[in-house]
């Protein structure tokens, strides 16, 4: 079952770690087969590269869309080698046997990410790409395939243990790599496409009942769950380990939750009422972000729903089920957390496998008496690159870090939503309220509060960040921030009197930036 490797078709967008890998397989003795930029590339560090529109007869056309979408290269990856009709097919009509394949794909996901025109997404759709990792997955008895530039490592040191060959059990461990990877593109590409799909009407002949629900968000009022079918990961598609059955609310704040801690990378805990954050944090750990999340408001937190954005372990299990919690919802659980709430029969405990990207596109609907609202759902996101510092004072950078976290609280609190944190934890939330200065004052009244269950000599808001999801339209909300403790301001800017509200700033001593992007949410 070892296939020596004798020749490798390398076509990759990501280029990462591909002079390394060529020298690597030069070395070897491996002919290296490639397409246009990658040849370059790999010609360009000197080394011998045979064009793949040589070993087609075909040149690269039509905007490289048609490059590899070739009998001579799809014969070489499906060929059985010991097929002697297979052989003779490959005779006759002078097909190359290829060993190895080194594809990675058009970079479709970051390009919708990147909030590029439609053009240019449906541009970075591979085809020819999936193609080759399909057909030599397939051929796994003989075809090696590399997808993921993390993995030539591995392809080296497997060369270097077997005398230059690659053995079955690595081909059929890289196949099942490679079919995750093409799956997981084309579920990318149909999620993107579906947002034209989604209108009230499709949803409805797509949707599936899968729960019907004691009552609504009222005990008068009759409800049930359905499911849209798109798959993505959250509270429909989750797997329940315990408790009762989750009702209409518990949904409604399961969903907010986790839709929030999917935005943040290290660990991080939300904990959601009335589908609002009560306390978002985080932590060198998941169960230090549960204590700091926690910590904002831990009166609210109680009956509340929780999200964290890794594996729910033991430590947090047990921090959280010191106080009454509705439902626990996580990408995963080790054993010994889902021990520690076995003896908690109102706990519901959800998995989700994976976390939502909050940047995917998607379609969210609302009802009004007599029709529907159709949009796309909120999947603006802001770097630190997005941010435009415009008063006198720029914030430092952990400053900025602590903006960019409040400010993708903010995005998930209902508006007016205005958002004090600290080190990375909310301090004060405002929430809901009809005016700015209500949902400021709000803010600042939870921030001493903090103050006061953490013993802190002054308001847990001193020294702080500030969120505003839309624009200050008068500077008086902005001055009731900074008279609360906030030294720094993250707002969409853009309100008619920008210049009154920066001029304010200033006098305050007060760092600012504008996102340009607003996130209401109602
Ligand atoms: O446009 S394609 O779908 N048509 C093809 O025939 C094809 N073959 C390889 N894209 C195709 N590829 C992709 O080109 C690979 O998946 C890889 O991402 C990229 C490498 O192109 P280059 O070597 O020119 O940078």
């Amino acid at each position: 079952s070892a296939v020596p490797l004798k020749r490798a078709l390398i076509s990759v967008s990501d280029k990462s770690g591909l002079l390394d890998l060529g020298q690597a397989l030069s070395a070897r003795g491996v002919e290296l087969v490639s397409t246009g930029g990658s040849a370059k590339a790999l010609r360009d560090a000197g080394l011998t590269v045979r064009d793949v529109a040589e070993m087609t007869g075909f040149p690269e056309m039509m905007d490289g869309r048609v490059k590899t979408l070739h009998p001579a290269v799809h014969g070489g990856l499906l060929a059985l080698r010991d097929n002697p009709e297979h052989v003779a097919a490959m005779e006759a009509h002078g097909i190359d046997a290829i060993d190895l394949l080194v594809v990675n794909l058009y970079p479709f996901e970051a390009t919708v990410a990147s909030g590029a025109d439609d053009a240019a997404c449906i541009e970075n759709i591979d085809i020819g790409g999936p193609a080759m990792i399909r057909a030599g997955a397939k051929n796994q008895a003989f075809t090696c395939v590399i997808t993921d530039p993390e993995d030539y490592a591995p392809l080296l040191a497997e060369l270097d243990a077997n005398d230059g060959a690659t053995t079955l059990p690595f081909r059929q461990r890289q196949s099942s790599i490679a079919y995750g990877r093409t799956a997981a593109y084309d579920a990318a590409v149909s999620t993107w496409m579906a947002r034209f799909e989604q209108t009230p009407r499709r949803i409805a002949a797509s949707a599936r009942l899968a729960q019907t629900l004691r009552y609504g968000e009222n005990p008068h009022q009759s409800a049930s769950f359905y499911v849209d079918g798109s798959g993505r990961p959250g509270v429909a598609t989750a797997t329940q380990h315990q408790g009762k059955e989750l009702s209409y609310n518990n949904i409604n704040d399961t969903d907010a939750a986790v839709e929030l801690v999917s935005e943040f990378d290290g660990p991080t805990v939300a904990i959601v009422k009335h589908a609002n954050p009560c306390g978002v944090a985080t932590g060198s750990t998941l169960a230090e972000a549960y204590t700091r999340a926690f910590d904002c408001d831990r009166t609210s937190a109680f009956g509340g729903i929780v999200a964290l954005n890794g594996t729910l372990d033991e430590a947090t299990a047990a921090a959280i089920a010191e106080i009454f919690t509705e439902v626990v919802i996580a990408p995963a659980a080790t054993d010994a957390a889902i021990e520690v709430f076995r003896r908690k029969k109102n706990l519901r405990l959800l998995t989700t496998g994976t976390l939502p990207d909050p940047r995917t596109a998607s379609r969210a609907m609302k009802q009004v008496a007599g029709g529907w609202l159709v949009q796309d759902k909120d999947a603006g996101h802001i770097e630190l690159a997005d941010l435009k510092i415009v008063t006198r004072l720029a914030p430092t950078d952990d400053q900025l870090a602590d903006l960019l976290f409040a400010w993708n609280v903010a995005k998930h609190v209902k508006s007016n939503a205005i958002i004090y944190a600290r080190a990375g934890a909310t301090v004060g939330i405002g929430a809901g309220q009809m005016s700015r200065v209500d949902s400021s004052r709000i803010a600042a009244r939870k921030a001493l509060d903090v103050a006061e269950v953490l013993g802190l000599p002054q308001s847990a808001a001193v020294g702080s960040v500030v969120a505003s999801d839309a624009f200050f339209p008068f500077a008086d909300g902005l001055l009731a921030a900074a008279e609360a403790g906030a030294t720094s301001v993250i707002q969409p800017g853009g309100s008619m009197r920008d210049d009154e509200v920066i001029a304010a700033a200033d006098e305050a001593g007060l760092a600012m930036v504008f996102t340009g992007m607003r996130h209401f949410r109602h």
